[in-house]
Formats: C-alpha cells, sequence, structure tokens
C-alpha cells in the first residue's frame, strides 16, 4: 500500500488569486499555466492500518498539519478511495520550498498521484489523463495542484460543478523555455492563502481582478491554441501586473517583491526590447520567471544571471504531467 510520484511545480500566466468557497478551497477564477520541468518534487504515500493519524515528513523534516491542509487532501481522498486508513507522506523538493515557486502545487499533485498509485486507484480512471475525483483532489490541497497533474501549458477552469482541468498544448507541440531567476531561499512571511483572503477583503481593486478576469483567461487560450508567443507575453505581463497591484494595494500591503525582482523585469524588457523572444511573471515571492521560445534560453539565461542580487538560475524545458515513480 505504498507509491511514489513525480511532479513539477507549474507558473500560472493567467493566475488565480481568491477563493470563491474557502471549505471547499475553490479558486474564484479558473487559471492557466505552464509546467516547469527543470524543478521536481517526489512524495511517497505509504498507508498504514497502525496510523491514528496521517504524518507529513517533508525535505526530512516532519510537519505539524498546518491549517489541516493534509488532512483535508487525504481525507477527501479516502472518501474518493473509499478507504479508512491514515498515511505516512513523504516528500521531498529539489528546489526552495514555500518561496513563491509552487512547491504546494508539485506537491499535492505528487500526492494525490502516488496515493492513487499505492490504492490502484489510477488503474480505474479512464486513459492516461487523471480524472475528475483527482483532480477535485489535490484542489483541496492546493488550487493550483491540478495543473501540476498535467504538462506543458494547462488551462484550470471554474465551473458550477468544481474544477476543470485539461492540457492545452503538450511540451513537444510547442515548445517554451522557463528561466527561473531565484533571488532568495527563504520562506515567504505570508502563504498565498491568507494573503489572497486578505487581498479578497480588503483590496479596492479585488472585484475588478475578478470581473475581468475572464476576458484575460480566455484570451490567454486563443494565445496558446495558436501558439501566439508575442501576444501571449503581453496578455502574461498585464495580468501578472495586476494580480500584484491587488496585493499591493491589500491591507497590510503584500509587496512581494525586491529591488533584485524588479532589476530583473528591466532585464526582461530590455532584452525583449533587443529583439529577444522573452516576457516575465511573477508569483507571491519575490523570484521572477521568465519565459521564451527555447533558442532564447542560453541568452535569457545569462542576462538573468548577471543583475546583481540574482543567487542562481534554474533553467529548462516544459515537464510532463505527474507520473508514478514507484508502487
Ligand atoms: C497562481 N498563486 O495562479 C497564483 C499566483 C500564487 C500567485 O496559486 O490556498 O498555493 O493552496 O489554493 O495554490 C498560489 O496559491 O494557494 C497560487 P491555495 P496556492 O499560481
Amino acid at each position: 500500500m505504498h507509491a511514489s510520484a513525480i511532479a513539477h511545480p507549474n507558473v500560472a500566466l493567467i493566475k488565480y488569486w481568491g477563493k470563491r468557497d474557502i471549505a471547499e478551497n475553490l479558486p474564484a477564477v479558473g487559471s492557466l499555466s505552464v509546467t516547469l520541468g527543470a524543478l521536481s518534487t517526489e512524495t511517497t504515500v505509504e498507508f498504514d492500518p497502525a496510523l491514528k493519524r496521517d504524518v507529513l515528513v517533508l525535505n526530512g523534516h516532519e510537519q505539524p498539519l498546518e491549517q489541516g491542509r493534509l488532512t483535508a487532501c487525504m481525507d477527501a481522498f479516502r472518501a474518493l478511495a473509499g478507504s479508512d486508513e491514515y498515511a505516512t507522506v513523504t516528500s521531498v523538493n529539489d528546489f526552495p520550498t514555500g518561496a513563491g515557486l509552487a512547491s504546494s502545487a508539485s506537491g499535492y499533485a505528487a500526492l494525490v498521484t502516488a496515493a492513487a498509485a499505492a490504492l490502484g486507484l489510477d488503474q480505474h480512471e479512464s486513459g492516461s489523463s487523471p480524472g475528475s475525483g483527482l483532480i477535485d483532489v489535490a484542489r483541496i490541497g492546493s488550487g493550483s495542484a491540478p495543473r501540476s497533474l498535467f504538462g506543458g501549458v494547462v488551462l484550470l477552469s471554474i465551473d458550477e460543478h468544481g474544477t476543470n482541468c485539461r492540457q492545452l498544448t503538450a511540451p513537444a507541440e510547442w515548445p517554451l523555455s522557463v528561466a527561473v531567476a531565484v533571488t532568495t531561499e527563504s520562506k515567504k512571511n505570508i502563504t498565498s492563502r491568507d494573503g489572497m483572503e486578505q487581498s479578497r477583503l480588503t483590496s479596492p481593486f479585488y472585484e475588478e481582478w475578478i470581473h475581468s478576469h475572464a476576458d484575460d483567461l480566455n484570451a490567454g487560450i486563443r494565445c496558446a491554441e495558436a501558439h501566439d508567443f508575442p501576444a501571449l507575453g503581453k496578455l502574461a505581463e498585464h495580468n501578472c501586473l495586476k494580480m500584484h497591484s491587488v496585493m499591493m494595494t491589500t491591507q497590510p500591503a503584500l509587496l512581494y517583491w525586491s529591488p533584485v525582482t524588479l532589476a530583473c523585469m528591466y532585464k526582461v524588457m530590455s532584452l525583449r526590447a533587443d529583439g529577444i523572444p522573452v516576457f516575465f511573471t511573477i508569483d507571491a515571492g519575490p523570484q521572477l520567471k521568465a519565459v521564451c521560445l527555447p533558442d532564447a534560453l542560453a541568452t535569457v539565461t545569462a542576462a538573468l544571471h548577471d543583475v546583481p542580487g540574482v543567487l542562481r538560475i534554474i533553467a529548462g524545458e516544459l515537464g510532463e504531467g505527474a507520473s508514478v515513480a514507484d508502487r
């Protein structure tokens, strides 16, 4: 009753910030993302009838089960699987955890993939894609996690039934590269979960963010389907800055950028002015992600590496969806 799975984090180009339903962890808006092949989480789930509760060991350290997040996800999984056993979940990230690099997305995607494999549930799902049950369970763990179940360019949409998620383009179908400029290895002070609720309650721009989001998402889908890189870049930077304007006008302010983040933004804009196909996006942390066409990756990586304060660059191609590593 154990299995391991590997999943990659993802970065949203059309972002999610704010919830429709806190108890269900249902995002207020859909999102469009790319899966990052260069970063990985490996998670092992071992069900054990002797356990009286779930246990989480993250990067070698047992964790307090904060906010009941893991428990809520595992309870949803047990309901789906018709099981009542608790499990030990052992997860390792090969990148900074809780620092705006979507470790919760890859973590929960790997968790549900491993848990399903441990119980043989994945063999009942149709085809090779995760079924809607697993998508909803991953979402209970983290609103961005369903996206990491898929590779390439991924769409997460919200409707009256809950969460839907699917691949828009496979990595080989539309090859893109991503360079992550790591500006700190530290954990952020405020989690996305708490931050987005504060934004909903206090930012004067929150309503407009929600109101204008469907147009951004639909335009993003059209760009991905047409493989229109320049149009996707313009839209993604606009959507990113719109989300950060909501964050900055939250009370107390959520200012996730550092001076190094800003310097990287200027660097990306100047590369683009020189004809390099690249755009930036930034999440709930100071790391900058530069998305580019594969031929530009070496130039983009070198340019960001030279920005003072950048600690290192993690660069690579788009990754595949979560997969079982061992059972
Ligand atoms: C995103 N972020 O779309 C946005 C952009 C961060 C900024 O989804 O509460 O860790 O677990 O659903 O998924 C981060 O939020 O939050 C996130 P929960 P999650 O990628």
